[in-house]
Formats: C-alpha cells, sequence, structure tokens
C-alpha cells in the first residue's frame, strides 16, 4: 500500500502533493513501482493534528482519486479517512477500501458507509485522538489490548454488514503508543496475525520511533528501518505493509517470496 497523502501538513509529506497534478502523477508512479494499493488521505492524523471539515477534506481526496482512475484505470485506491461522508465521496469516486484510523469509533456511520458500497475495510487501533493520543498512553498489556480492540471492531464491521473477506486489521504503530508499545507489538506481531482471522497491515513507514531506535534519524533518513519493518512485518505474516517508499518494499517482498518458494536445490520456483 503506498501512502499519497494530500495535506498541508502530514508529518512526512505534508504538503508535497496537494497540487492535483502533483498528487496523481505521484499515485501513478507508486503503481508503477508495484504498490497493489494507494491510499489517499486528506486528513493529516499526525499527533495533535487539527480536524479537517467533511467539504475540505472530500475537495481534496476525490479529485485524485478520480485522476488517479483516469491516469490508471486498474488501479485500486483506498480513502485514508475516518468521516462516513468523505468515505462515501471517494468510494463513489472510484476508491475501493475504506481505511479507518478509528475503527468505526469516530462516526457511527462509517461502517454502513462501507457495507453499503460493498467496500473493502481496514480497522486500525488507536488510543484516543490524534489530538491526544500521544500525550500518556496507557496499556496494562498492549498486545492483549490491542488484539481485543481489533477483534471486537472487526466484529462490529461484520455486524454492519461489511463482507467477511474484504476486513483488514491493523494494530496502529505510532497511534497513542509509546516506543516500548510499538515494539512489544512488532516483536508479538506473529501473534497478533494469528489471532486475528483477517489479513494484517502494519504501517510503520519513517515513524519517529523509528528515529529515536536508531540514533535520531530524521524523518528524511528512515528508508533503512521502515524497509527493516517491512521485512519483519511479512515475516511474521503480515499481508499489506503501507509505505511511502513503494519500490524498496516491493524488492524486499518479491525476495522473500522467491527465498521461501526455491527448491531444495536452490532455484527459484
Ligand atoms: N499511519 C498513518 C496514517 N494512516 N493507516 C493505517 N491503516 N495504518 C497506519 O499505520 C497509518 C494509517 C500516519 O502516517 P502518514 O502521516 O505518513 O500517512
Amino acid at each position: 500500500m503506498g501512502v499519497l497523502n494530500v495535506t498541508p501538513d502530514s508529518f512526512s509529506d505534508g504538503g508535497r502533493y496537494v497540487a492535483l497534478d502533483a498528487a496523481v502523477t505521484h499515485g501513478a508512479e507508486l503503481l508503477a513501482q508495484g504498490a497493489s494499493i494507494i491510499d489517499v488521505g486528506g486528513e493529516s492524523t499526525r499527533p495533535r493534528a487539527e480536524a479537517v471539515p467533511v467539504d475540505e477534506e472530500t475537495r481534496r481526496v476525490v479529485p485524485v482519486i478520480r485522476g488517479i482512475l483516469d491516469a490508471v484505470p486498474d488501479a485500486r485506491c483506498s480513502i485514508d479517512t475516518t468521516k462516513a461522508a468523505v468515505a462515501a465521496a471517494a468510494l463513489d469516486a472510484g476508491a475501493v477500501i475504506v481505511n479507518d484510523i478509528s475503527a468505526g469509533t469516530f462516526d457511527a456511520n462509517l461502517l454502513a458507509a462501507v457495507a453499503d458500497h460493498d467496500a473493502g475495510y481496514v480497522a486500525m487501533h488507536m488510543q484516543g485522538t490524534p489530538a491526544t493520543m500521544q500525550d500518556d498512553p496507557h496499556y496494562d498489556d498492549v498486545v492483549r489490548e490491542v488484539g481485543d480492540f481489533l477483534v471486537a471492531r472487526l466484529d462490529a464491521a461484520r455486524a454492519a454488514g461489511v463482507r467477511d473477506d474484504a476486513l483488514f486489521a491493523d494494530p496502529g504503530i505510532g497511534f497513542g503508543k509509546t516506543i516500548e508499545h510499538n515494539l512489544a507489538l512488532l516483536a508479538a506481531l506473529a501473534s497478533l496475525v494469528e489471532r486475528l482471522d483477517v489479513p494484517v497491515l502494519v504501517g510503520a513507514s519513517r515513524k519517529s520511533f523509528l528515529g529515536s531506535l536508531t540514533g535520531a534519524a530524521p524523518v528524511t533518513d528512515r528508508e533503512a528501518q521502515t524497509l527493516a519493518t517491512t521485512v519483519w512485518a511479512f515475516e511474521c505474516g503480515a499481508r499489506v505493509v503501507r509505505v511511502h517508499e513503494v519500490a524498496p518494499s516491493v524488492r524486499a517482498a518479491r525476495l522473500l517470496h522467491t527465498i521461501a518458494t526455491a527448491t531444495p536445490e536452490g532455484a527459484a520456483a
């Protein structure tokens, strides 16, 4: 999943793809690099980000989704939103997945909008809201609590009519979590994958804990760390990684597959 933020203020690429043609070109580039999904977002989710009104968020994302589909008709776009009205407009414009960092807890109508459009759905865990989530995150057992939350929210999505084979779950790296919480979730990722009976998505790309754990690397210098999380996530059984730089993760995933499926003589299958 390639990240396409059409926001003035996202933490690593804010402002770069606000112009429609720049956004569409970048989306097409990510697809050419091998992305299976382009995740279009019109509201920054960085810590302490301000909420964006529905009309403004819709105005940012819908033309970009249309533009990507005009340029690459078989592209698969997801819409990164927590709002039912934005999700519905994006799905009407041709997006096929809703990527919801609130797992249906911010807007009571969101899951029904997903079900009405027969769309895919990513339920992500977050403690608090983007405005408050990094103030003082606390868990007794982060792996168990994130797992419990995701199980409950996947059930809520099914109850709202979202198709079982359209669901993904995401532990929400960096969303209401300390460095230790992020590490614990990544360390236990294989057990989360086993517990959740839907494909797991991991979004660690360029996040601040990667900088903190590797000598205060700035956001512009976290690609190697991001790639390590891609390899780790796939080795733990995750099925999707959400990344800003698609080409390295695609190459790594293809090589992992080649290694895992090589014959006993060492030939590629
Ligand atoms: N991270 C961000 C935004 N949306 N969605 C999912 N499902 N998982 C994530 O980890 C996630 C997300 C924040 O990163 P960005 O500001 O670079 O988009």
